[in-house]
């Protein structure tokens, strides 16, 4: 399912790197587009919104849910 998040700190490619292999490591198959700009990041995984939130949050970024 699609979700979204608000993604605060990515400040260049990298992060997005980071906030990439973070959602990786939790669900392999996940689709992932992240819109830096806008903080968004929209992942399309069966893991639950929290997990992923929470594995990003672990990089050091601060994540709230864009709904
Ligand atoms: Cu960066």
């Amino acid at each position: 399912m699609k979700q979204i998040l608000n993604v605060q700190g990515m400040t260049c490619g990298h992060c997005e790197k980071a906030v990439t292999t973070a959602i990786r490591l939790l669900d392999p198959q996940a689709d992932i587009s992240i819109d830096r700009g806008q903080n968004r990041v929209e992942v399309n995984s069966n893991q639950p919104l929290e997990a992923l939130a929470e594995a990003i949050h672990e990089e050091g970024y601060t994540v709230a849910v864009a709904g």
